[in-house]
C-alpha cells in the first residue's frame, strides 16, 4: 500500500475543504467517512476527480495510520471507534483549523467562548472592513454564513487579517495553533453529551493559549471569572471588556460603548467613545458585551474609532441568533434557535425587556435545566415545551418553581409554536431560545429557526 501524505476523517464541510486545501498544495490525500448517502457520494466523486482517494462506509485505519498527517473533523467524538483504534496505535491527529492555519499568510484573530462567538467573530471582521482593513471571517461559523478555516487558506490575495471562530471541538486537536489576538466571550457548561464535565470542556477552550508568546494579545470577559481564570500563566498582554469601567479596556460609560486601550496593549489609555448602547443594531443586553469584545479586537488589529462607530451601526443581526423575525399584533417574535444550551437560553431570557412566552426543548444533551428555571420569574409569563427534552425540563422546572409558572406542552415543534403564539398578547415577545439542540425533529438549528420564522408569519430567509 502506498500511503498518502494527508488522511482526512469525515467528509462534511471540514473534511471536504481540508481535502481541497491539501490537494491544492500538492499533497496526496485519503478521505474516509462512515456515511454512504447520495450527498456523501457526490462529495466523494468531486474529490476523486481532483485526485483524492475516498472511502465511504468505512475507515481504513491502516491507511489512515500510515499517512503523514491525520486531520479529524470536529463532529467526530473522541470516543468514536476510529479514534480509539488510532489512539491505541499511537497515531496523533489535528483538527481542520490547525491544518488550515499552517497555510495562512497573515495575522489571525481567534474567537472562542460558549456563547456569542459567531456574532463576536462576524462583528470583528465587519468592524475591520468598515475601517478599510480587509478581514476574512471563517471557522466554526457554519450555516452557510462563512467559509471553513481551510477555505480561507485558499483565499487569494490573502486578507490583512484572518478572523476565525473556534469551537472547543476544533481547539481540542490543535498543536501549533497560535493566534495573534485571542478572544474569549464567556464560559458556561455545554456539550455535556461529549465532555465528562465543564472542566474538561473548559480545558479544550484553554488550548487557545497553548502557544502564547510575549506578542500574544488576549481579550477576556472581565465579568466572567471562569474566563479570567482560563489563560492560567499564559504569556502575552491581557485586556478585558465588561459592563462597568473597572479595570476593563472596553466598557459602557454613561450609556455609551467606550474603549480605553492601555499603552501596554498599544493604545494611549484615553477614552474613545463609540456609540450609545441603544444605537446598536443588535438586540439583547448580552450583545453589548459581544460588541465590546469585537470593538476591542478590531481596535487592537488596527481599526479606527470612526470605522468601528460606522460598523457598529451597520452590522445586521445574524440569522437564528436573537434575530427578530416578525412583529404581529404588537407581539415581537425572536428567533434564537442557536441557543442550544442552558447558558445561551439564560442569556436570551435575561437580555430582553418584554414579558416573554418562551419556547424550550429539543434533543436532551444532559444539562441541568434548574439554573434556567431560576431566572424565569418576573421575566417569563409562560413556558411552552416540545420534543425529547420536554419531560425532564418540566420535572426540573416543577422542582424549582412548583406551580408558579404556567407550563404548556406540544410534542411537535409546530404545535409548541402555535401554542406560544396563542398565549401572547400585545407587548409580549415570543422567544425561541430552546436550551437544547434540534436533532430530535430537525436536521440542524438553522432548519428549526427557519421553521420558526415561517410559523411566525415573518419572511422566510433563503
Ligand atoms: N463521521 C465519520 N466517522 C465517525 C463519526 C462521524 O466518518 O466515527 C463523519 C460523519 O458522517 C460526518 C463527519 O464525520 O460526515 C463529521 O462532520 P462534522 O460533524 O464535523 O461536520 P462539518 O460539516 O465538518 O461541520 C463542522 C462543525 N460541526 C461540528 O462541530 C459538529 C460546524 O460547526 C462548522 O461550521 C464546520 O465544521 C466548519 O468549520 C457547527 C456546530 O454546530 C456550526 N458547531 C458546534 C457549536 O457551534 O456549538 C461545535
Amino acid at each position: 500500500m502506498k500511503s498518502e501524505n494527508v488522511s482526512i476523517i469525515g467528509l462534511g464541510a471540514s473534511g471536504t475543504s481540508a481535502a481541497r486545501l491539501a490537494l491544492a498544495k500538492g499533497e496526496t490525500v485519503y478521505v474516509s467517512d462512515l456515511r454512504t448517502d447520495a450527498r456523501a457520494a457526490a462529495d466523494a466523486d468531486a474529490l476523486r476527480a481532483l485526485g483524492a482517494r475516498v472511502d465511504l462506509g468505512t475507515h481504513d485505519t491502516a491507511r489512515i495510520a500510515a499517512a503523514g498527517l491525520v486531520v479529524v473533523s470536529p463532529g467526530i467524538p473522541p470516543d468514536a471507534p476510529v479514534l480509539h483504534t488510532l489512539r491505541r496505535g499511537g497515531v496523533r491527529w489535528v483538527s481542520e483549523p490547525e491544518f488550515a492555519v499552517r497555510f495562512y499568510q497573515g495575522p489571525l484573530i481567534a474567537v472562542t467562548g460558549t456563547n456569542g462567538k459567531t456574532t463576536t467573530a462576524a462583528l470583528t471582521a465587519h468592524l475591520l472592513d468598515a475601517s478599510g482593513i480587509d478581514a476574512a471571517l471563517g471557522g466554526n461559523v457554519g450555516g452557510g454564513l462563512a467559509p471553513t478555516a481551510s477555505e480561507l487558506a485558499l483565499r487569494e490575495p490573502a486578507p490583512a487579517w484572518y478572523v476565525l471562530e473556534m469551537s472547543s471541538f476544533q481547539l481540542a486537536d490543535t498543536d501549533r495553533f497560535s493566534p495573534d489576538i485571542g478572544v474569549v466571550t464567556n464560559l458556561a457548561p455545554d456539550h455535556l453529551d461529549r465532555y465528562a464535565g465543564p472542566r474538561e470542556y473548559y480545558a479544550d477552550k484553554a488550548r487557545l493559549f497553548r502557544n502564547a508568546s510575549a506578542k500574544s494579545r488576549w481579550i477576556l470577559n472581565g465579568d466572567d471569572v471562569e474566563v479570567l481564570r482560563l489563560p492560567g500563566e499564559a504569556a502575552g498582554e491581557r485586556v478585558s471588556f465588561g459592563r462597568e469601567r473597572g479595570g476593563n479596556a472596553a466598557f459602557v460609560r454613561d450609556g455609551v460603548l467606550t474603549l480605553a486601550v492601555p499603552a501596554s496593549a498599544g493604545g494611549r489609555g484615553e477614552d474613545e467613545p463609540l456609540v450609545p448602547e441603544g444605537a446598536l443594531s443588535l438586540i439583547g443586553r448580552h450583545n453589548t458585551l459581544n460588541a465590546l469584545a469585537a470593538a476591542l479586537a478590531a481596535r487592537l488589529a488596527g481599526a479606527s474609532p470612526s470605522g468601528i462607530r460606522a460598523g457598529l451601526g451597520s452590522f445586521l443581526p445574524l440569522p437564528h441568533r436573537l434575530e427578530p423575525v416578525a412583529e404581529r399584533d404588537g407581539v415581537i417574535w425572536v428567533n434564537d434557535s442557536k441557543a442550544t444550551n442552558v447558558g445561551a437560553a439564560i442569556g436570551a431570557v435575561a437580555s430582553l425587556d418584554q414579558p416573554l412566552i418562551l419556547i424550550l426543548g429539543g434533543k436532551d444533551k444532559g444539562e441541568d435545566f434548574r439554573p434556567l428555571a431560576r431566572v424565569l420569574p418576573g421575566r417569563v409569563k409562560k413556558v411552552v415545551l416540545y420534543g425529547e427534552a420536554a419531560g425532564r425540563i418540566s420535572d426540573e422546572f416543577h422542582e424549582v418553581l412548583g406551580d408558579t409558572l404556567p407550563i404548556a406542552r406540544g410534542d411537535r415543534f409546530d404545535e409548541a409554536v402555535a401554542a406560544a403564539g396563542a398565549s401572547a398578547e400585545a407587548g409580549d415577545a415570543v422567544l425561541l431560545a430552546p436550551a437544547c439542540s434540534s436533532y430530535d425533529q430537525f436536521e440542524n438549528y438553522e432548519a428549526r429557526g427557519r421553521r420558526f420564522r415561517e410559523l411566525s408569519g415573518g419572511e422566510v430567509r433563503r
